[in-house]
């Protein structure tokens, strides 16, 4: 019996069906998809700490409506996935719990720190730009709930990452002061970017699995490629350097060479040990910790007016 629901499964995958909830599929198809996306969601809401950190300190009004539209975008895809993981039969205090114990991931690339405004020009162009990258092909991924989630998040990141570069573009045409602080932001962002991507295909464990099932459709290895060499000629434009002098554009394969990623200190990052790991989660667990009362004053509503209902 689950040999043949497995084979039905496996060919619906092989016709690019999409499988939605209330679908047969295999334990470990449903596992996967619960750490990917539910990991997915909890970068979203993160990753709306690092911005956050600039919304009052925004250098102009304007400024300050996009970064604001922004973080809430973000806010959005962390409810949009989180609802569509829920689907796969975990609740959200159980995903939240996973987050808040260090059980489940969350993006390597927000326990960096933002430390001018130039950071915030930086993370639109770069962090949401490989997020772009990576997330296109998801728009396609096997399960219907997440594909579909994809579509809407993808146009709003592209809104995000043109506001970011617009921010590096004025900084870049600026005076040298203003200049500088783009450089730096750029040589403090690149390599993290980089490694935002995932570890490289040979050590990745889950990207085989992955690919069959569709829930990936393209490796960590060549996202990276994209993301490089989509990227390099953007800093061109802006007269910026990439801090990397391995660099170089290999005419044989049509792509840019790079140099070797610090795969030590993306480990260190995941395992924990980043620079901002210990400020997010304690921020993350504050604001679950603050929000007890509106939750209990929640429950006791409801329940109060089910009694009523009752009566
Ligand atoms: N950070 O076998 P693989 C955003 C873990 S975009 C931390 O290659 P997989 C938008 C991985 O989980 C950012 N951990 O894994 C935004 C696994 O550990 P596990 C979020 C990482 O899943 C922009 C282990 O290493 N985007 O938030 C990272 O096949 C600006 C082995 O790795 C997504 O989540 C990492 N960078 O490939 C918001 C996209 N990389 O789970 C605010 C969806 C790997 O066994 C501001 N996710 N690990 O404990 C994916 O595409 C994939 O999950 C990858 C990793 C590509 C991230």
């Amino acid at each position: 019996q689950i040999r043949s629901l497995e084979r039905q499964f496996e060919e619906r995958i092989a016709r690019d069906e999409k499988i939605e909830p209330k679908d047969w599929m295999p334990e470990k198809y449903r596992q996967t998809h619960i750490r990917q996306m539910s990991q997915h969601a909890h970068s979203e809401i993160v990753g709306m700490l690092p911005e956050g950190n600039w919304i009052t300190r925004a250098p102009s009004l304007r400024r300050k409506v996009a970064l604001l539209a922004k973080v809430q975008d973000e806010a959005g895809h962390g409810l949009y996935l989180y609802s569509a993981t829920e689907t796969l039969g975990i609740s959200r205090e159980e995903m939240y719990e996973q987050l808040h114990t260090g059980k489940a991931k969350y993006s390597s690339i927000f326990n960096y720190p933002t430390i001018t405004w130039a950071d915030m020009g930086a993370i639109g162009w770069l962090v949401d730009g490989a997020a772009i990258i990576n997330q296109v092909p998801l728009c396609n991924t096997s399960y219907g709930p997440y594909a579909r989630a994809m579509i809407r998040v993808c146009k709003e990141e592209s809104f995000h990452q043109r506001q970011g570069f617009e921010i590096m573009m004025k900084l870049a045409n600026g005076t040298p002061e203003q200049k500088d602080m783009a450089q730096d932001a750029l040589n403090r962002w690149w390599w993290p970017s980089l490694m935002m991507l995932g570890p490289t295909d040979d050590v990745s464990v889950h990207t085989e699995q992955s690919m069959k099932w569709k829930l990936k459709r393209k490796s960590n290895d060549d996202l990276r490629q994209q993301f490089i060499d989509q990227t390099v000629p953007q800093a061109d434009i802006l007269g910026l350097t990439i801090p990397d002098p391995d660099l170089k554009w290999n005419e044989e394969r049509q792509s840019y060479d790079f140099g070797e990623i610090n795969w030590d200190e993306f480990w260190q990052v995941v395992k924990g040990h980043g620079p901002m790991n210990k400020e997010r989660m304690k921020a993350r667990v504050g604001a679950w910790e603050r929000g007890t009362w509106v939750r209990d004053a929640a429950m006791a509503h409801a329940e109060k007016k089910q009694k009523r209902q009752e009566k």
